[in-house]
């Protein structure tokens, strides 16, 4: 890809043309690869030209510029898409058949506002939801549809994340909150193990962890061990060990390695007894002792269930031969210090809140948390700027829901409760979602899951009453919108942003609109404008600023808080700024580790909990679904629809996904080169293939009852 291009840029092909106006200018690639990642865009006569990446500074590592990744240098094709979306439209066929007609402008924010306000009066600010949408991160942006709702009494809230919900509920009952050490701290490792952790493939930015990993292991000079059912890039380029494993099955394997490590005197005993409740009797809380419900008693055998969690116990449940699990304990146990990263395969599954405490018993057990070159079994961390959002009012809706179960509330939301559905706030849900704002996501069918069913929600006009989505494309979730409306990109308006995940060198990029708006695209700010004037809150809403001045007001306020950063005007001459940790790494739970007594966790016993009171209490009053586990312990659970389920008799593979190289999510998943680079494929094991007569290359039907 990069021989087509000099420099690795990516250029428009036809040659040069007559001068006429010619400029650079700073822009970022947003999207929800967990990167973000600095663009020059060289703009002639209104059109890009073409686009290349951070090129200031030495680009010592530390100090290094802030490269995109193929995506990101693709972003002209993105731009200049022919499938790009144009014109405000409404749906003129059934919501999800795709059938849409031009309408003006001011049709569009008149249905708009007649609709919200209509909700608003007849079901009030419950019944609206501000849909999760990663696809755009420039923070100045999507937090002005916040305000704008906020502004309007608020919509019912939603907590946990398609990314991470299962590692974010279930670590602060382990440790208080999900907290992990920065992943540039690796240098100091001896040994790193990382489950299903592909940063590789997942975080390709040059100033991202997939860097920061390289450098490390360069400069430190760890082993790696990678636990993953795909030979993943990571396992391909950064592991010197691959052991793959049954999706779903890693708290097997932890239990497994835990047995050995306490068979064989390798846990710290020291650490379990100062930090920690509930590893064996001496530790556990009041009112669970005497009855061998300490982890060490699930693990040897004389816990509730009464199953010793041995090695040849757990090759059968895993697939990894029982020799390779003693010598992997033996190593984790004997590395001094042992970094332990997750990623987030592991725990999108159900039951995933086990395996995400599970995979964190074996840094507590070897005494690897609140250390350099160690971790606390969570996923990455890194060093971030405070906020540079948007202000807005709190959502004065108290009432949440998890993010994942908006289809239910949709369909049957005053059945949900506190106890069954994890309603927040409130016993039960009293109106059902009636209105989405989809800004920029394509989780409403793409992206979410059992598709099938949420088509058949959706459908029904008389439950959800009114969507509306900001697109770029024409996405399988936009095709769900009564009123759709073609956005400008980030780099089309003036736009802003600081690092995701970035180890230990935070930055700031700053760029200007690259060109002027095309055909009929307007910016999200614009049209929540229109739609507030419509509601006789306009001047509320804007304060009199537009785009740019709310860009300078967030920067500046952010400045007044940290002086260092440089002034707006700098900032815009710069385009880019760099930041390294002045803590040098972050190390989570340092302060807990240096002093316990004047540093508790937020945990009840401020300690780390590795049998859990709260939890105890949950798994007794609320009311789970068939194959769901609440423990106090991180136990190994199967889950539904797991390795072992019945249904294997009709299904007998299993299907885990991972994320894609070629796209974030659906982000420049129509870019020609990007396809050529890296086609969409369906992965599988050999074995299986051969039992099949399928052999590489072959086009394949994969189904099942949903779909
Ligand atoms: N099966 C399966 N489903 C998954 C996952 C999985 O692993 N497997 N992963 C889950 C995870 S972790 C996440 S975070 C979600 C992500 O799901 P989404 O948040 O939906 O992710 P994206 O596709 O990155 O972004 C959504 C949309 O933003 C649009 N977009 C891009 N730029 C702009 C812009 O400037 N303006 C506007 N208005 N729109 C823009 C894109 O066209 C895209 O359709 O998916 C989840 N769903
Ligand atoms: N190119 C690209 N980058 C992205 C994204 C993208 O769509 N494309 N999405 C971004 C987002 S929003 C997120 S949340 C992150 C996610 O970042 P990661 O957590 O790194 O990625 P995932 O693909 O979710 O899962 C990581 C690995 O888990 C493995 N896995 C699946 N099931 C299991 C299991 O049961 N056990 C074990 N041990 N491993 C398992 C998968 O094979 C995969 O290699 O990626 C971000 N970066
Ligand atoms: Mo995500």
């Amino acid at each position: 890809l990069f021989a087509c291009s000099p420099q690795g840029t990516d250029e428009v092909s036809g040659g040069a043309s007559e001068t006429v106006d010619e400029k650079v200018v700073w822009g970022h690639c947003s999207v929800n690869c967990e990167g973000r990642c600095a663009l020059r865009l060289h703009v002639t006569n209104d059109e890009v030209a073409w686009v290349e990446s951070d090129n200031t500074g030495d680009d010592v590592y530390g100090d290094h510029q802030i490269r995109a990744c193929l995506r990101g240098r693709s972003i002209r094709r993105w731009i200049n898409h022919p499938d790009r979306l144009s014109y405000p439209m409404k749906r003129v066929g059934k919501r999800g058949e795709g059938k849409f007609e031009q309408i003006s402008w001011d049709e569009a924010y008149d249905l708009i506002a007649d609709n919200y306000q209509r909700i608003l009066d007849e079901y009030g600010p419950e019944a609206i939801w501000n849909h999760y949408a990663s696809g755009v991160n420039a923070s100045n942006i999507g937090s002005f549809l916040s305000r704008f709702i906020n502004m309007n009494g608020g919509c019912l809230g939603r907590y946990g994340s398609y990314s991470s919900a299962q590692i974010s509920a279930a670590l602060p009952y382990l440790y208080g909150k999900r907290a992990a050490n920065s992943n540039s701290d690796i240098v100091n490792a001896k040994l790193v193990v990382m489950f299903g952790e592909n940063s590789v493939e997942t975080k390709a930015g040059g100033a991202g962890p997939t860097y920061h990993l390289e450098q490390a292991l360069e400069q430190g000079g760890a082993k790696v061990i990678v636990i993953d059912p795909r030979y993943s890039d990571t396992v391909a380029t950064r592991a010197d060990q691959w052991i793959p494993i049954r999706p779903g099955t890693d708290a097997a394997l932890v239990d497994a390695v835990a047995h050995t490590l306490i068979e064989e005197d390798l846990v710290d005993h020291d650490f379990l007894a100062t930090y920690c409740i509930g590893y064996d009797e001496d530790t556990m809380p009041e009112s669970a002792q005497g009855q061998n419900k300490s982890y060490k008693a699930y693990i040897m055998g004389q816990g509730v269930d009464g199953v010793e969690k041995t090695p040849a116990w757990a090759e059968g449940i895993t697939g990894i031969p029982a020799d390779t699990i003693v010598e992997l304990a033996r190593e984790i146990g004997t590395a001094k210090p042992c970094a332990i990263y997750q990623g987030k395969g592991p725990q999108r599954q159900s039951n995933g809140e086990q395996t995400a405490r599970a995979i964190c018993m074996l840094p507590v057990l070897t005494g690897n948390v609140g250390i350099n070159g160690g971790n606390t079994g969570s996923d990455l961390d890194g060093f971030y700027f405070s906020s540079f959002s948007v202000p807005s009012d709190k959502n004065p809706v108290q009432t949440s829901i998890a993010t994942f179960t908006w289809t239910d509330a949709i369909d049957h939301g005053t059945e949900m409760t506190k106890l069954a559905h994890g309603v927040r706030g409130k016993d039960k849900l009293d109106v059902p979602i009636k209105m989405i704002f989809n800004y920029a996501g394509n989780t409403i069918t793409n992206q979410h899951s059992d598709i099938n069913r949420t088509h058949e929600i959706l459908q029904d006009e008389s439950k959800c009453e009114f969507i509306v989505v900001w697109e770029t494309f024409m996405t399988d979730s936009a095709k769900y919108a009564d009123v759709l409306l073609p956005d400008l990109m980030p780099v089309e308006q003036p736009n802003f942003v600081s690092n995701d995940y970035a180890g230990n060198m935070g930055f700031i990029i700053m760029g200007e609109p690259v060109t002027s708006p095309k055909f009929e695209r307007r910016t999200l700010y614009a049209d929540l404008r229109e739609i507030a004037k419509r509601m006789g809150k306009e001047e509320a809403f804007t304060e009199g600023r537009d785009e740019e001045a709310w860009l300078q007001f967030c920067y500046e306020e952010a400045r007044k808080e940290d002086a260092d950063l440089p002034t707006y005007d700098e900032m815009k001459e710069m385009g880019v700024y760099r930041r390294k940790d002045p803590d040098g790494h972050q190390v989570a739970l340092k302060d807990f580790r240096d002093d316990p007594v004047a540093n508790p966790l937020k945990t009840p016993s401020g300690k780390i909990e590795i049998y859990s009171e709260q939890l105890a209490e949950i798994a007794e009053t609320w009311e789970l679904a068939e194959g769901d586990i609440i423990d106090p312990l991180p136990v190994y659970a199967p889950g539904v629809e797991g390795w072992d389920d019945p249904l294997r008799e009709t299904y007998p593979l299993q299907m885990p996904g991972y994320h894609y190289k070629a796209r974030a999510h659906s982000s420049y998943g129509c870019i020609d080169v990007l396809k050529q680079a890296n086609p969409q494929e369906l992965w599988m094991n050999p074995l299986d293939a051969s039992e099949r007569s399928i052999k590489d290359g072959d086009k394949v039907q994969v189904f099942n009852d949903r779909g």
